[in-house]
């Protein structure tokens, strides 16, 4: 176990003042108390290649090495700009990564998780980043190493997190946010009380997904088959795409503000070739609420004069739980590609099942 003050007081005692990443569930609590910082020492990034590049900016500025923070998931999204620019061999840029090891093999994880969690070690061996792995206290000195090595050699380090290990001890109580909004759940279950039996449903990553599955089997609805998205975050939407372009078939892409945000230059591609059987619902809640509920700052965006812009044909949006059944009927049998919007609360269903026989779902859903 590692502490979260241990870890902070030495990224503090190392001189790392500058924060960027995408949140992640092992570093809940790291992400969490980084959200306290001033703005201009922690950003959250759409993504992970965003938040690599904000720290090869910083470090073009400052000359100070940035702490980059993802879940290995991530690391993919990374990759581009760690070896096109921040390599060794391209312009040397050192970075700090600390990474959520999910799928580690020591621990029991998701699907989703276990082949990443296999290989993350030898892809940072391949792109020739030294790492280390936190798993107690003593630990941390390795970290320093490391921090020195990629000060003096302007080399990218990484330290490797695994589930569990990293503990708050004066655990940060999250004021419950009391918005008059309608849940996650409240959506999906008119959803799936109205659409026909043709209707696909494909699911982002994290609760949304986690919540369809619930919903359908819970209440026994059987109209339409679902595609959960149990990674590859910020993706469902091009799925949908893919689908609806070669079907008759009314096609639901159910994102979060989180997922649209890390991948949203496909709005614009949807808008161009969408045809009239896509259908994009986004449940807005401000949040990446599956891992801990840290800001996406979507709360703002007008997703109308966007989407708009990007050439879906109509814009709906729900605030309230009475608009849910009208709306969602007229969302329905419009003409696409139309958007939904649904200002959600924060707040899911307890004990919720995640999906496990990805082959079994992917076989219903085509069938
Ligand atoms: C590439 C990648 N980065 C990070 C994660 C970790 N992750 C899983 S769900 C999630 C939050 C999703 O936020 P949003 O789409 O707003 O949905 P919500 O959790 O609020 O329902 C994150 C960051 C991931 N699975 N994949």
């Amino acid at each position: 176990m590692i502490l979260l003050k241990d870890l902070l007081n030495n990224l503090k005692k190392n001189n790392i003042s500058f924060f960027t990443g995408v949140p992640d569930s092992i570093l809940k609590d790291f992400c969490n108390y980084l959200t306290k910082l001033p703005k201009k020492k922690h950003i959250i990034a759409v993504n992970e290649g965003s938040a690599i590049s904000l720290g090869i900016g910083y470090y073009l500025s400052k000359k100070k090495i940035a702490c980059v923070y993802l879940q290995n998931a991530g690391l993919s999204n990374a990759i581009n700009p760690l070896i096109s620019i921040a390599h060794k061999k391209i312009y040397s840029i050192p970075l700090l990564l600390i990474i959520g090891w999910r799928g580690s093999p020591k621990r029991n994880d998701e699907p989703q998780h276990i082949l990443k969690g296999k290989i993350t070690k030898n892809l940072l061996k391949l792109l020739n980043i030294r790492f280390c792995i936190l798993r107690k206290k003593k630990d941390l000195i390795k970290m320093n190493r490391l921090i020195k090595f990629s000060k003096r050699t302007k080399n990218t380090v990484a330290c490797l997190i695994e589930k569990d290990i990293l503990k708050d001890q004066k655990k940060l109580i999250n004021k419950a946010k009391v918005q008059f909004l309608p849940f996650r759940r409240d959506l999906i279950l008119e959803l799936l009380k109205q659409i026909s039996k043709n209707t696909k449903i494909i699911s982002t990553t994290g609760y949304t997904s986690r919540e369809l599955m619930q919903i359908r089997s819970e209440n026994n609805l059987s109209n339409g088959k679902d595609f959960y998205m149990v990674g590859g975050m910020g993706h469902s939407s091009m799925v949908s795409l893919g689908y609806s372009l070669k079907s008759k078939k009314q096609i639901i892409c159910l994102d979060g503000d989180g997922s649209l945000l890390m991948h949203m230059g496909s709005l614009r591609t949807i808008g161009f070739f969408g045809n009239t059987n896509f259908k994009h619902i986004l449940l807005n809640n401000n949040s990446h609420e599956s891992v801990g509920g840290q800001t996406t700052n979507a709360n703002k965006i007008n997703f109308n004069n966007l989407t708009k812009s990007l050439g879906y044909k109509n814009f709906f949006k729900i605030s309230k739980v009475k608009k849910i059944k009208f709306i969602i009927k007229k969302f329905l049998k419009c003409k696409g590609p139309s958007f939904l919007e649904v200002k959600i609360s924060e707040g899911t269903i307890n004990n919720l099942p995640r999906p496990k026989n990805l082959i079994k779902i992917k076989k219903q859903f085509m069938s």
